[in-house]
């Protein structure tokens, strides 16, 4: 059932909260309405948590999208556990709000941003991407997010900086997942300066019109949808840029398996399975899989950050 926000409070409320709406602001005002519990307080949440934002069709695929119940029903967030609905069930214990990001390293606008400072400057927009996991599966997201190569721009990185490395939240009470050794905790993960200022790689703030789910990776997470979807971080609370190349969690774990660049590449098997073809989640048949493509099918867009390297080798 939709209900109109108009007719749910009355129309002047309404009309100013829709200016509050504007950009991002939302964000911050749904940790302030969550403090109080009535229905009406509750029903405002919901209102605010629908974002504001424009759809580009420029850099989305027309492929149809999976469901709202696939993507935030089966996740990769070894935060929450390593089963595919772990996350769904577990996710609940992270506070997305209030929540703030430090920036560091070499570049000139250092410090700790609120998540509403940093967002405030970025007009948001819907990307639709294949998001394709190195285990072979993949599905279609309707991201709400903005140009990481903007942030990046803002945050003034010195003529050293030649990498950005991000860091996930470290909290055994928010993310009970971290109590075991699966991975080395925080979660970690790096671009190449140029990969970051690539027009496709988004922060995302949403998906399906609204603010990220938990188990998506609230409340800020990369897509970089050229790669394998483990390069896409969750739940960011640091950017740091570096000179030199950073350790990445799954190039730690298992580096002959997983490397830095993890650009999807059919013609590069991972050493224990193909990446020739890959399953949609939500078509279960076997019949659905389908060939994977070059880059993700983004190889127009990025193939040229690449030139010159051994892909084999640079996997
Ligand atoms: N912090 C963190 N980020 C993470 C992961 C994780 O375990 N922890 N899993 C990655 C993997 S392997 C994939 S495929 C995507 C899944 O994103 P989704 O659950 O939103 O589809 O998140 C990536 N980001
Ligand atoms: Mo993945």
């Amino acid at each position: 059932m939709r209900i109109r926000p108009s007719e749910i409070t009355p129309e002047p409320v309404y009309r100013s909260r829709r200016e509050f709406l504007a950009g991002i602001a939302g964000l911050g005002a749904a940790a302030a309405f969550a403090q109080t519990s009535s229905a009406e307080q509750v029903m405002n949440v919901m209102l605010i948590e629908r974002l504001q934002y424009k759809h580009n069709a420029r850099y989305s695929t027309t492929e149809a999208a999976n469901s709202l119940a696939d993507i935030t029903g089966y996740n990769n967030f070894y935060e929450f556990g390593t089963g595919k609905d772990d996350p769904a069930r577990n996710a609940g214990s992270l506070r997305p709000r209030p929540w703030s990001v430090v920036v560091d390293g070499e570049c000139e606008d250092k410090g700790r941003y609120t998540l509403e400072d940093l967002l405030k400057p970025h007009a948001l927009e819907e990307r639709i991407y294949r998001l394709r996991c190195v285990e072979a599966w993949s599905m279609v997201i309707p991201w709400v997010g903005f140009p990481l190569g903007d942030l990046v721009k803002r945050l003034k990185p010195t003529s050293r900086a030649k990498y950005v490395e991000f860091t996930t939240l470290m909290d055994l009470k928010q993310m009970p997942g971290q109590r075991s050794h699966v991975l080395d905790w925080p979660y970690l993960e790096a671009l190449r300066m140029d990969e970051a200022m690539h027009p496709l790689a988004i922060l995302a703030v949403g998906l399906y019109g609204k603010v990220l789910p938990n188990q998506n990776g609230a409340p800020l997470r990369l897509v970089v949808p050229w790669k394998y979807g483990f390069k896409s971080i969750k739940s960011i609370v640091r950017i740091r840029f570096t000179e030199r190349m950073p350790a990445t969690t799954w190039a730690l774990s298992a580096p002959s398996e997983y490397g830095f660049y993890a650009n999807v590449n059919p013609e590069v098997d991972h050493p224990r399975w193909s990446q020739k073809r890959e399953r949609r989640i939500g078509s279960d048949s076997f019949l659905s899989r389908q060939p994977t493509a070059k880059f993700n099918g983004y190889a127009a867009e990025v193939a040229s950050l690449y030139s010159g390297m051994d892909l084999a080798r640079n996997f």
